[in-house]
């Protein structure tokens, strides 16, 4: 593909980013195809990969993966040299489009005006998304879903979205090659963003955007069209640590270095074993992932809902009783989940996870439905379950049992 001229060049950018939106990103910006060192002071930690200064993104993943962070998420130790360099996935790679889009579930809030997002009144992100977080948490009984998985997966709605703009980037360039990528590849999405100037890397390590907050999904298309790359933006988390402070199982090395070993949607999304029984009173009720070093950050104030109705929560991820949960067949669960990112992980995993929550909660009225998981063909959720049941009663083994 031959580059187009500057002018050409931002002509076809504008056009992309016009096309971008009306496909329903939030936003899209360009960055070259080698992420840029990043412009956030130093880094006293010393090392670093050939060819990559102490504080490149590429070395902090290297150190990253070193220090064991990873845990059993081995696919992340593998294609380090991809991650580092895009032309080992396209060849001839000149730009890598990178894209958003808003995942926070569209409610149905009767009084919300016009011009409110979707189905939420006016100020809602400012307080009630705090509120709404605080309160579920507090409801032992309900089983709490990351909000990235209460509807329809974003790896499919943000890969159709950004499949159509490769397309569009195709039909405006003939004979350009444009490959998409959510999750779904050796990319360092969070380092392209913040070189595309979609936001910047937060303390907690996930992309904020300052006009829309932290509840956003990212996506990336390398393409061969050479693109005016975008200015990055500065991290304006300033003295703030309300994301690290807020975590419940301090899974934080450092300011920006998460130990994926501690977090809990680490531990209930990603992990396939046993849940490390010394974490699994600090999960409390959730049982799919964790929001809470995202609910906490001021910049959700300019936060918004999604504009595709699809996120919008199923029932069963909207506080169903974790009894409820715990009793759910194969059948069921499929029923319940296919379509959702909680479907990928199984029924295995979200069991375990809603017996460690019945086992928090304490609740006696637990006990029927953990005794018969006690059966279950998974020996992780009979083994969870067991866990429950001692923990309900107090340490003795489960009355079933005794
Ligand atoms: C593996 C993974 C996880 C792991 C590890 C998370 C992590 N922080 O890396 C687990 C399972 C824990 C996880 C959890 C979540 N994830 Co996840 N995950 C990924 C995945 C597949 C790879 C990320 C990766 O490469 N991690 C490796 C580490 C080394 O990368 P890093 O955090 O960027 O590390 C950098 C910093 O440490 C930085 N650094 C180090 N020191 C310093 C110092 C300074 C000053 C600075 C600025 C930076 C810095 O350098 C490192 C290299 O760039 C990406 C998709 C993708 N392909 O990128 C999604 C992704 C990051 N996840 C996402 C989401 C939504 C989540 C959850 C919010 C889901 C939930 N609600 O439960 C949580 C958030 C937890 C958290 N606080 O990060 C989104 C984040 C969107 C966004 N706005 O950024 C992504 C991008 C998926 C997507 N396509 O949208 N996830
Ligand atoms: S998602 Fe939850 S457990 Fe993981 S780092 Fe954030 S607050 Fe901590
Ligand atoms: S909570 Fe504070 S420190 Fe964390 S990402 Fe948001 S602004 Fe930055």
């Amino acid at each position: 593909m031959s580059a187009p001229g500057s002018a050409d060049a931002a002509a076809l950018a504008g056009a992309v980013r016009r096309r971008g939106t009306e496909l329903g990103l939030l936003r899209v910006g360009f960055a070259a195809p080698h992420i840029p060192p990043v412009a956030h002071g130093s880094d006293p930690a010393p090392g670093s990969s050939p060819g990559f200064s102490p504080d490149h993104p590429v070395t902090r993943f290297a150190r990253w993966i070193a220090a064991g962070h990873h845990g059993e998420m081995g696919y992340l130790a593998r294609r380090q040299r991809d991650r580092a360099d895009t032309s080992r996935l396209l060849s001839g790679v000149r730009s890598v489009v990178v894209a958003s889009e808003v995942y926070f579930p569209p409610g149905t809030a009767p009084d919300a005006s016009p011009d409110a997002s979707p189905g939420y009144a006016p100020g809602y992100f400012a307080d009630d998304v705090f509120a709404e977080w605080s309160s579920e948490l507090a409801d032992s009984t309900r089983g709490y879903f990351a909000r990235y998985a209460r509807g329809a997966d974003y790896h499919h709605r943000l890969g159709k979205r950004l499949e159509a703009l490769a397309a569009f980037i195709g039909a405006l360039a003939p004979g350009s090659r444009n490959l998409v990528y959510v999750d779904t590849g050796p990319i360092l999405e969070k380092a392209h963003a913040v070189a595309a100037g979609i936001g910047w890397q937060g303390k907690h390590s996930n992309l904020v955007d300052p006009t829309a907050g932290n509840w956003v999904a990212l996506g990336v298309i390398l393409s061969d069209v050479a693109f005016p790359p975008d200015a990055p933006q500065p991290d304006r988390c300033g003295t703030c640590t309300d994301c690290l402070d807020v975590c419940p199982t301090s899974a934080f090395a450092a300011p920006y270095v998460l130990d994926a070993r501690r977090c809990i949607s680490y531990l209930t999304i990603e992990l396939k074993g046993p849940i490390p029984p010394e974490l699994r009173p600090a999960i409390g009720n959730r049982v799919f992932g964790c929001d809470d070093c995202l609910a906490v950050c001021p910049w959700n104030r300019f936060a918004q809902a999604a504009r595709d109705t699809a996120y919008a929560a199923r029932t069963i991820t909207a506080g169903t009783p974790l009894v409820q949960l715990m009793a759910l067949t194969p059948e069921g669960f499929d029923a319940a989940f296919r379509g959702t990112p909680v479907h990928r992980t199984g029924r295995g995993r979200l069991l375990r996870n809603v017996a460690v929550a019945l086992g928090n909660g304490g609740d006696t009225a637990s006990v029927p439905v953990l005794t018969a998981a006690l059966n279950d063909p998974e020996p992780l959720i009979r083994e969870h379950a067991l866990w429950a049941l001692q923990t309900i009663q107090g340490g003795r083994p489960p009355k079933a049992l005794a």
